[in-house]
Parts: C-alpha cells; structure tokens; sequence
C-alpha cells in the first residue's frame, strides 16, 4: 500500500511523542481498572471503528452567499482520494470513501478503483445528484426530481439513480444513499400527498435495480431547498417509505436535519428498533444544517447517539451493522485537518459510550434513580479516552496527534505547487 505521506515521518512524530502517550495510557489504564475496565479491550475495539469521508468533504464547501477556495484544493476525483489517503493514514479511522455523482463520476471505473486500492481505501455508499442541474442535461430538476409532476423528469432522475448503482458496482460499493431537496415553497404549490406518491413510485423502480447485497438509504431533511413542504422531511415519511419499499431500504440520519432540539438518539433508537436504521451523515450544527465538524457544537448528543447504537448492538449482535458516514461542509478550516478531527470525534463518542456501566444502569432505572442513571451517562462521557484513541492510531500505523503530524509534512504546500486554484473547483455550497 503506498501512503501518502512519508511513513518516516509518521514514525518520528509517533517517537517523540511516545514517552507521554504511554505515561497517559498507563495512568488511563490503571483508573479504567479500578472500575472494572480493561484498557487493552477498549483500544481493540477502537481499532475496529470505521467512519466513511465524503468525496465532497475534502473541497472547501461553501455556503449559499459565496464559497472562498482552500489553497491545494483537490480538482477531481483521483485528487480527492489522495487528500482521502491522508486522512486515513493519519488516523486509521476511515478507511472507505462516499463518492457523489456525477461530481466524482470516473471516466474510467477500474482505474478508479485501483487508486483506491493502492491507498488502501475502499468505497462506500454512492450518492445520487438530483437536487443540480448538470451541463447539458436534458430536463431541469427545478420542480422536483424523484417527485417531479412531470414523467419525462422523474424518469431521468430515476435513470440518473439507476447509473450511480451501475456505477458503485463496478467500484465495490453496496449501497446508495439518496437524498432529495424535492418539496414545495409555497402552500398549495404542490399535492403532498401526490408528490409523495411520485417519489414511491420513482423509488420502487430504483429499488428493483439494486443487487441483491445492496442496500438504499433514505435521507431525511427537514427542509432547504424546499422551505414551505419538503417531501422527505423526517425520520416518519423516512421510515414509511423504506418500509414500502422494502428490506433493502433503510432510512439515513443525518444529524443536522431535523428541527432544533430534536432528540435524534431517540429516533436513532426507534429506527434500531424496528430494524430500519441504515446509517449516518455525521456533523454538527448549531441552527439548522450547518454541516459543522462532527463533536464541535454538541458531543454530549454525540454521545447520546452512540449510547443508543451500543444498546442497539447489545441486543441485536453482529447482525446490527448502520454505515457511518461524516457530511460536513469546510469553509474555515483545512478539511484534511477537519476530516482527521471529525472522524476522531466520532471514533470518542464510540468508545465513551462502550464505557457506560449498563448493568448499573439497568439497576439504577429500575429504581427509577433518575440522578444516578443520569450521572452514569455522564461519568462515561466525562472521561478523557484519547490516550486509547491515541495508542489505537499508533498500533495501527497512523499517528499519535494526527493534525500535528499532518502539518509538520508540510502536506498542504506541497498539493497547493501541485493543484493551481481552479475557479468553482469543488462541488456545490449545497451539502
Ligand atoms: C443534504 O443536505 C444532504 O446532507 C446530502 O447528504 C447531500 O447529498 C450531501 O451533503 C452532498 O451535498
Ligand atoms: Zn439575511
Ligand atoms: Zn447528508
Ligand atoms: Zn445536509
């Protein structure tokens, strides 16, 4: 496997900082200890985490106001898995990558997927594009794409749809995620009910042309661009149609669309229940979806989210598999360095929650011992495990401080002499 960056200098950053990691895992260790934790298990299982990067991502996002490029942006497909490689050599973290079409659409597939390979990534979850126009497309999805009133419209979404499978298959994905800004603007724009049906029946045509391994999620967002009615706009009509549909279908949270003060790790809860949870677009936000880095604004839910999947995992064993996925949106930041953080961020919550006394909490609910089931939560998502995240990186290969590790290789200005500032390089302010 080649790596991106010198796996010299992964090592000496690793060296040097390796007295204190260890004086800070021993010390973590002997505390986990005396709750009855073993360190060494919980820095297995952290090694076993994985969280997919967006193709998307590694672009500087944009908003709807203006989008200021990054310097050494990548400008395509082939670039963006590079900038990829990085962020899972760093942090062994995120292995696979969400590839959007037709931004990263491959002219040709195999090489793709060789690059891939060669940096030791994989690719999850394919995303459709229908909330654009691309150049030279034929009908325009200004009034919906899958819910369009006209047919010669939802039949080029679902063809578009249709080619992102013939696409992931060819490139060793196994699912596709679809996400529509289809709705309304204004009452009366359109018949909910009726755009609701035009989306089952463009689905059921997509959902017949899934392999028989491959799963579709439906992502759920409670609004923009539609601001009056959006047609998928929560986990209900999510979870509706994923079971109109199928076996197949499963319903996606992306944790920054829903209302403010939603309580998302009991949806997470529910769609786990009912056996309809098929994974996550992980970010933050503060006010609606604002795509900010995954753990930034509120960890505490983080946490709460992924308190629920270890229940869910719990009682539903190996069978219990929801993809993750981060989907953020970089405009301040170096989205290598955001990535690394992110996926980190994440890959906490994951551990912390695996601390959770849950027999003490069985006991404590009960009884109804609302303090003490409360502070169980807490006492798990107050203690500090990045010395396990930390010896879990550098077991695997990756490096101790990842962000300090990737600016020391002097990565960025070595893309920005590479990469030249393309005008509009990148996706859409739209993720
Ligand atoms: C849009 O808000 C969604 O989060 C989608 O996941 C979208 O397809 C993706 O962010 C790329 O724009
Ligand atoms: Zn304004
Ligand atoms: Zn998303
Ligand atoms: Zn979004």
């Amino acid at each position: 496997m080649s790596t991106v960056i010198d796996a010299g200098q992964v090592a000496e950053h690793n060296a040097k900082l390796q007295a204190q990691l260890q004086a800070d895992y021993d010390a973590l260790g002997g505390m986990l200890a005396r709750r009855g934790q073993d360190i060494e298990e919980l820095t297995s299982l952290a090694q076993g985490f994985a969280v997919a990067v967006p193709s998307w991502g590694v672009g500087t996002g944009g908003t709807r106001f203006a989008r200021f490029p990054g310097r050494g942006e990548p400008r395509n497909v082939f670039e963006k898995l590079d900038d990829c490689g990085v962020i899972n050599q760093l942090t062994r973290a995120t292995p696979s990558v969400s590839l959007h079409f037709p931004w990263d659409k491959p002219t040709d597939a195999k090489e793709l997927r060789d690059k891939a390979a060669s940096l030791g990534l994989f690719f999850d979850a394919v995303n459709s594009n229908t909330f654009q126009d691309q150049v030279g497309q034929e009908q325009t999805y200004k009034y919906g794409s899958l819910t369009a009133g006209s047919a010669e419209v939802r039949a080029q979404a679902v063809a578009h749809n249709i080619e992102c499978i013939e696409l992931g298959k060819t490139l060793g994905s196994r699912a596709l995620t679809v996400w529509v800004g289809d709705g309304a603007n204004f009452p009366g724009q359109h018949n909910l009910r009726g755009a609701l049906e035009r989306y089952l029946d463009s689905m059921r045509k997509i959902y017949a042309a899934l392999p028989e391994d491959w799963n579709v999620f439906i992502e759920h967002k409670l609004f923009e661009p539609a601001f009056y009615a959006t047609t998928i706009a929560d986990w209900g009509t999510s979870f509706a149609c994923a079971t109109e549909l199928g076996p197949k279908a499963k319903c996606l949270v992306d944790l920054g669309h829903h209302a403010p003060n939603t309580n998302i790790e009991m949806i997470v809860a529910r769609l786990a229940q009912f056996g309809k949870l098929g994974g996550f677009h992980f970010n933050d936000s503060k006010y609606g979806d604002d795509d900010l880095d995954s753990g930034s604004i509120n960890p505490f839910q983080l946490f709460l989210v992924f308190n629920e999947l270890a229940d869910a995992a719990l009682r539903d064993g190996a069978a219990f598999k929801p993809s993750y996925m981060l989907d953020q949106s970089h405009n301040v930041t170096d989205p290598v360095e955001s990535l690394m953080n992110s996926a980190v961020e994440v890959q906490r919550a994951f551990v912390q929650a695996a601390l959770v006394d849950r027999a003490a909490l069985a006991v404590y609910q009960q009884q109804n011992d609302a303090l003490q089931a409360a502070q169980t939560l807490k006492h798990a998502f107050r203690t500090d495990v990045s010395p396990i995240l930390a010896m879990a990186r550098v077991r695997a290969g990756g490096a101790a401080d990842p962000v300090a590790c990737y600016r020391a290789s002097g990565y960025r200005d070595r893309v920005a002499g590479m990469r030249p500032a393309k005008a509009g390089a990148s996706s859409s302010g739209i993720v």
